[in-house]
């Protein structure tokens, strides 16, 4: 098989690889294709949670015919019994003969192992063919896996000259309605959604995805309100919605616990005083198998998420309009004293949305500590 074969193939399992992106959570999304004699005979992508991952679905289609195959799988065969039984078995026992994949697992129960068992069965192996295709699809599973984190992505919609609120509070509807759905298809496609106790008083949001009716199935986000007070009102919209919403607070239990509960709330204690400290609550949701957060908050908390380096990737959308210098900013941050001491982004994408600009970008460098 030449090398550019091989990359056509791979380039086919990241497209499949696409079709689980809101459906698969918290399990990866994974691609797979079989080709015999240059042919694909068997493709398929990953189920959602409990069913059959990317290769048994692609052995399936493919039968008898995948004696002699190449396995071309987006992220490392897994190796151990989860939901499902190992993939290695079920590709060693079609008797594929080669096995192509774009990136290893970091999942401490494979990482390494589902290829070394392959390799040690007989079937030829590789890694790292088109890798960063496989990375951006997983970004948040990767980020869980390997460093006990979610992968945080923070929306900010705002005018051009950066403003997110008049003084007055009023922020309804700075982006257009075309901003508006892209940011639903992000949040279904998200394991949680994030906001503020500020935006939760302020804007009542549903933090729901509510994506166009063609977006297709999804698995709905978890909905999580940082709270450090226990100011949520009961009668909130999002805790009447269908879904589960937890809020994180350092308040001990205080009278205001048992309506939140009632209205279906789940609490959780994190450390940090006088405010929840967001490493904690960043590792709570990774324990909570979220993969990755989609924040929608204020100044306050998009701050200190900045501030503590845990923002991961900015989601801007700025709308052709001026609001001017009283209204509100995106980071409530402590002054800086010099311009080299201000935080630096790497600009992955800009793009138009509507009439609005979004821009995504990732800090690269942190904040000098508040001195
Ligand atoms: C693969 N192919 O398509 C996916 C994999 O509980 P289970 O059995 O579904 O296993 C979940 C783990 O399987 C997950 O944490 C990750 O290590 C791996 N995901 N592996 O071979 C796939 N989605
Ligand atoms: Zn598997």
């Amino acid at each position: 098989m030449t090398r550019a074969a091989d990359r056509e193939f791979m380039a086919r399992a990241l497209r499949l690889a696409r079709n689980g992106l809101a459906t698969t959570d918290p399990n990866p999304t994974v691609g797979c294709v079989l080709v015999r004699d240059g042919e694909i005979v068997g493709e398929g992508f990953t189920a959602p949670v409990g069913g059959p991952h990317a290769e048994r679905a692609a052995l399936a289609a493919a039968g008898d015919r995948a004696r002699g195959a190449t396995a071309y799988v987006t992220l490392e065969p897994c190796c151990h019994q989860g939901r499902t039984g190992p993939c290695t078995s079920a590709l060693l026992e079609a008797g594929v003969a080669r096995v192509v994949c774009a990136m290893r697992d970091p999942n401490p129960l494979v990482n390494g192992v589902g290829l070394s068992t392959l390799a040690e069965a007989g079937v030829a192996v590789e890694q790292g063919l088109m890798a960063s295709g496989a990375r951006e699809l997983n970004e948040g599973y990767l980020a869980r896996m390997s460093r006990g984190r979610p992968w945080v992505r923070s929306k900010i919609a705002a005018s051009i000259d950066g403003r997110t609120a008049l003084a007055s509070g009023e922020s309804q509807w700075i982006t257009g309605a075309d901003a508006r759905r892209d940011v639903h298809r992000w949040r279904a496609r998200s394991s949680a959604v994030m906001s503020g106790i500020g935006t939760v008083l302020a804007d009542d949001p549903s933090l729901t995805a509510r994506p166009d009716d063609d977006y297709g199935e999804f698995v709905a986000p978890l909905r999580v309100i940082v709270d450090s007070a226990l100011r949520t009102p009961p009668a909130a919209r999002t805790l009447s919605l269908p879904g589960e919403v937890v809020i994180f607070t350092v308040a001990d239990a205080t009278d205001r616990r048992p309506p939140l509960e009632a209205a279906g709330a789940r609490i959780e204690r994190v450390g940090g005083e006088p405010r929840c400290d967001p490493e904690h609550l960043l590792a709570r949701l990774a324990e909570l198998e979220v993969n990755d957060v989609w924040v929608e908050a204020g100044p306050t908390l998009n701050g200190a998420l900045l501030e503590h380096g845990l923002i991961d990737e900015l989601v801007l959308y700025l709308a052709p309009r001026i609001l001017g210098d009283d209204a509100r900013g995106m980071f409530a941050l402590p002054p800086l004293a010099s311009l080299g001491d201000s935080l630096e982004l790497a600009i992955d994408d800009v793009r138009r949305v509507g009439a609005d600009l979004r821009v995504r970008a990732r800090p690269v460098t942190v904040l000098a500590p508040r001195g």
